[in-house]
C-alpha cells in the first residue's frame, strides 16, 4: 500500500541521523521519530480514528507534537492544527465545522475542552509541552511497525483554518500532493541538504512552521533545533551551530535590535528566509549590512503553500517576493475584468499549480467564488510582475491585517465589538507598527449616553478572541468617515492614525 506523503518522508529519512534537537538537549534521530510516529498512529487507530477522520490538535510546541503530525499522515487521518491562542469560543466553532474524531490538547485544557468537544462527537486525549500526556501513555504499549494507510496524491493530509473576509473561518483542504510537491520544490530551490541544521522558532500550527519548515527538513533528511518560541538571545547562541533560519519579518526586526547580531555570529549560516508578511526593504538592507546575508523573501498562503521565492543564486531584491516557483504559474489580472495584465501593471495576483489547495471544507460556494473559470486561485493580494520577472506585492484587496505574521480579519473583531452594550459601530484597521508590522486597532462609535472606555472593551473581548486578534488600541470617535455609497473609508482611518504606534 502506498501513502503518498509519508512514503517520500520515509524514503528521505537518513536512519540514525538527527532529526530534532530540542531546547532541553534531547536529540530525536529519524529512526526514533519514525518509530514513535508508528506507535502514535497505532494508538490513534485503537481510538477509532479512520482514514479521512479529522484529528484536531491544540498543543504547545514539542518534538512529540511534530511526530503526532507524522502519525496522522501515516494513519490517513486529516491533521487539523489549531493556534494555541484560540479561546474556547473559537474552538467550539472549529469542532462544529470540522467534526474531528479526536481532539488533542494539553492536560490543563482537557476538562474545559471536553465539555465543548464531546457534543460534537470527539474524544479528547492530551499531549503536553514536555511530551507527557494520555496520548503518549496509550502509544507506549503499541507497536512501532504500524502499516501505513493507503493514501493517494489527491487525498487530504490536513485542514488549516484561515480567517474569512465575510464571516467565520474557512478550512483550507490540503492534499498529500499539495504538501509533498511544494516541499520538494522548496528543498531543491533553496538547496536544502542533509547537512543543513534549521533554527525552528516558528509556531507549528501554521503553514510556515509546519509545512515549509518541517516538511522541507524531512524531505532533505536535514535536522532542526526546535525552540518552543522565538527568543532572539537563544537564536543568536544557536547560529554558530546552525545553517538556516525561517522567520516572519518581526523575527528579523527583533534580531536587529540585539547587539549580538553581527557577521561573526551569522558566519556559519547559509540562508535566512522570511515570509508570511511583507519584509520592509529597510529591514532587508540593514540585515545585510550587519550580517552580510541577503534575506531570501518568499510569498505564500495557507491555501497555496509557497508560490514565489527570491532566488538562491542570483539577486534577492528587497521589497520583492521573487519568481514563481518551478511548476507554479502566477499571473496578474485586472480585478474588474479578469483580463491578464502585462509586466509592470498592478492587479490581482492569481495562482495555479500542484501547490494549490482542493477547496474550503464543506464550503463549495466559497471555494467556487475564489477560483477563476480556468482554475486559478484568486489570492486577494494586489501586485505586479516587473520586467525581470520578480513579483511585487503592493497591497491587498482583502480586508486583512497581518500582525507579527498572524492574519486577523477585521470583520471578525468588528463583529465582537459591535455586540457590546453601548457600541453603535466599529471599524477595525491595521496600523503600521514597528515590531508587529501592523497592529490591530479599533475605531469605535458609542451609542448616545453610553459610558465605555478602552479597558471595558478590551476586557469584554478577553474570552471571545485570541490575544493576537485583540486590538492593541481602541480609539473613540463621533462618526466613521464614509464615502458617497455609505461605505466606511478605512484608508482615511489608516492615514489618520498612521503615527499611533510610531513611538512604541
Ligand atoms: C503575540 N502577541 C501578538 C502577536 N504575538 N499580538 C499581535 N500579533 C502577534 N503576532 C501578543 C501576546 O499575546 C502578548 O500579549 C503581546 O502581544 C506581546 O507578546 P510578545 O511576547 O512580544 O510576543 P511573542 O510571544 O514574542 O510573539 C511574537 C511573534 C509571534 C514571535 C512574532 O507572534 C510569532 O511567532 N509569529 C509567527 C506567526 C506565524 O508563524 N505566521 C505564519 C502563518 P500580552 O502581553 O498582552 O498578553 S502561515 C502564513 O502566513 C503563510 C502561509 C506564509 O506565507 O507563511
Ligand atoms: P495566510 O492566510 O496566513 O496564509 O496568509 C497569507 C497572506 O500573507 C498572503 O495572502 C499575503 O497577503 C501575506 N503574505 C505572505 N507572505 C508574504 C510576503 N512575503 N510579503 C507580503 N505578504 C505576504
Amino acid at each position: 500500500m502506498s501513502n503518498h506523503l509519508f512514503d517520500a518522508i520515509r524514503t528521505a529519512a537518513p536512519g540514525d541521523a538527527p532529526f530534532i534537537r530540542t531546547a532541553e538537549g534531547r536529540t530525536w534521530t529519524y529512526n526514533n521519530a519514525l518509530a514513535l510516529s508508528g506507535r502514535i498512529a497505532s494508538a490513534i487507530d485503537t481510538l477509532g480514528v479512520r482514514p479521512g477522520d479529522r484529528v484536531a490538535v491544540q498543543v504547545d510546541k514539542s518534538a512529540e507534537a511534530l511526530i503526532l503530525y507524522l502519525a496522522c499522515v501515516r494513519s490517513g487521518a486529516i491533521y487539523l492544527p489549531l493556534n494555541t491562542a484560540y479561546t474556547l469560543a473559537e474552538l467550539d466553532y472549529f469542532f462544529g465545522n470540522a467534526e474531528p474524531r479526536l481532539v488533542v490538547v494539553s492536560s490543563v485544557m482537557r476538562e474545559s475542552v471536553e465539555t465543548i468537544a464531546r457534543p460534537h462527537g470527539a474524544v479528547v486525549e492530551t499531549l503536553n509541552a514536555d511530551g507527557t500526556g494520555s496520548l503518549l501513555d496509550l502509544a507506549k504499549d503499541e507497536r512501532d511497525d504500524f502499516v501505513d494507510a493507503s493514501r493517494s496524491a489527491d487525498d487530504l493530509a490536513a485542514i488549516l483554518y484561515t480567517s474569512g473576509t465575510t464571516g467565520r473561518s474557512k478550512g483550507a483542504m490540503l492534499t498529500h500532493d499539495n504538501l509533498l510537491s511544494n516541499a520538494l520544490t522548496l528543498r531543491d530551490y533553496w538547496r536544502v541538504t542533509a547537512d543543513d541544521r534549521l533554527i525552528h522558532a516558528l509556531p507549528i500550527f501554521h503553514t510556515h512552521g509546519l509545512f515549509v519548515a518541517t516538511n522541507v527538513t524531512l524531505l532533505a533528511g536535514a535536522s532542526m533545533f526546535l525552540l518552543p518560541k522565538f527568543d532572539p538571545d537563544e537564536i543568536l547562541s544557536l547560529m554558530p551551530k546552525a545553517t538556516m533560519m525561517m522567520g516572519v519579518p518581526t523575527f528579523y526586526v527583533r534580531l536587529l535590535h540585539n547587539p549580538r547580531l553581527n557577521r561573526d555570529t551569522a558566519s556559519n549560516m547559509r540562508l535566512f528566509i522570511s515570509g508570511s508578511a511583507p519584509l520592509l526593504a529597510e529591514t532587508h538592507i540593514e540585515f545585510k549590512s550587519r550580517t552580510g546575508h541577503a534575506i531570501l523573501e518568499r510569498y505564500g498562503m495557507t491555501e497555496t503553500n509557497m508560490n514565489t521565492s527570491n532566488p538562491y543564486e542570483g539577486e534577492r531584491i528587497a521589497g520583492t517576493v521573487g519568481f514563481p516557483l518551478p511548476g507554479v504559474t502566477v499571473r496578474v489580472t485586472d480585478p474588474a475584468t479578469g483580463t491578464e495584465l502585462t509586466a509592470e501593471e498592478t492587479g490581482m495576483i492569481e495562482v495555479k499549480g500542484p501547490n494549490v489547495f482542493k477547496g474550503y471544507w464543506r464550503m463549495p460556494e466559497k471555494t467556487a467564488a475564489e477560483f477563476t473559470s480556468d482554475g486559478f486561485f484568486i489570492s486577494g493580494d494586489l501586485g505586479k510582475i516587473d520586467g525581470q520577472g520578480y513579483v511585487h506585492i503592493v497591497g491587498r484587496s482583502k480586508d486583512l491585517v497581518i500582525s507579527g505574521g498572524y492574519n486577523i480579519y477585521p470583520k471578525e473583531v468588528e463583529g465582537e465589538i459591535d455586540q457590546l452594550d453601548g457600541v453603535a459601530e466599529s471599524a477595525v484597521i491595521g496600523v503600521q507598527h514597528p515590531d508587529f508590522g501592523e497592529a490591530v486597532t479599533a475605531i469605535v462609535v458609542c451609542k448616545p449616553d453610553a459610558v465605555l472606555d478602552e479597558k471595558a472593551i478590551l476586557g469584554a473581548l478577553q474570552d471571545r478572541l485570541a490575544r493576537y486578534k485583540q486590538p492593541k488600541r481602541i480609539i473613540f470617535v463621533e462618526d466613521l468617515p464614509r464615502n458617497t455609497m455609505g461605505k466606511v473609508q478605512k484608508n482615511v482611518l489608516r492615514q489618520k492614525y498612521s503615527d499611533l504606534y510610531a513611538t512604541t
